[in-house]
C-alpha cells in the first residue's frame, strides 16, 4: 500500500515536470528561424518576398505573417504549372513537421509582402511577426527582424536547397 502511494506521488511528480517543461517550451519558442532575409524593393514597387528556414521541434504550422512595411502579408507557395511559374496563398498555412527544416526560398515557399508602404533598401531591417499554430490548436507568435538583401546571405539558400534534395 505504502509502495503504491509512493509510486503515485512519483507519477504525479513526473506529470507536473512534463507540464512545466511544455510551458517552458512554449515560452522559449518551438520554432527556430535560420537564414531569414527579405528581398530589397525600390520606390513604387508593390511586392517583395521574405525567405527563411523554419524548424519546429514539436511540429507546427505557419498560419500567418504580418509586417508594418506591407499592407498585406501572405504565406505563398510557388510552383510550375505547365510552363508557367504560378504562386498562390496557402489556405491552411505552411505545415512544419516535427524536427524537419522547411525552407522558404525563391522559387518555392515564401512570405509575400504586398502593398508595400516604402522602398526597402539593402542593409536595412524589417520587423515581422510570424504566427504559428501547433497540433493542439495553440497559437504562438514570433517577432523577427529581417535583414534586407539582394539575395540569400552567405549561400544559405544553397544549403537549404541541398537539404531538400530527394
Ligand atoms: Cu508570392
Amino acid at each position: 500500500m505504502k509502495q503504491s502511494t509512493l509510486q503515485h506521488i512519483f507519477r504525479l511528480g513526473a506529470a507536473l515536470a512534463t507540464l512545466a517543461c511544455t510551458a517552458a517550451t512554449a515560452l522559449a519558442q518551438n520554432v527556430e528561424v535560420q537564414s531569414a532575409w527579405i528581398r530589397t524593393s525600390v520606390q513604387g514597387q508593390k511586392a517583395t518576398g521574405a525567405f527563411m528556414t523554419l524548424t519546429a521541434k514539436d511540429g507546427s504550422r505557419l498560419v500567418s505573417a504580418a509586417s508594418p512595411v506591407a499592407g498585406v502579408v501572405e504565406v505563398h507557395e510557388m510552383k510550375m504549372e505547365g510552363d508557367i511559374m504560378r504562386m498562390r496563398a496557402l489556405p491552411n498555412g505552411l505545415d512544419l513537421p516535427a524536427g524537419k527544416a522547411v525552407a522558404l526560398q525563391p522559387g518555392g515557399y515564401h512570405i509575400m509582402l504586398m502593398d508595400l508602404k516604402a522602398a526597402l533598401p539593402k542593409g536595412s531591417t524589417v520587423p515581422m511577426t510570424l504566427s504559428f499554430k501547433d497540433a493542439k490548436g495553440v497559437e504562438s507568435k514570433l517577432e523577427l527582424k529581417l535583414q534586407v538583401a539582394v539575395s540569400a546571405p552567405g549561400g544559405a539558400a544553397g544549403a537549404a536547397a541541398d537539404m531538400h534534395k530527394h
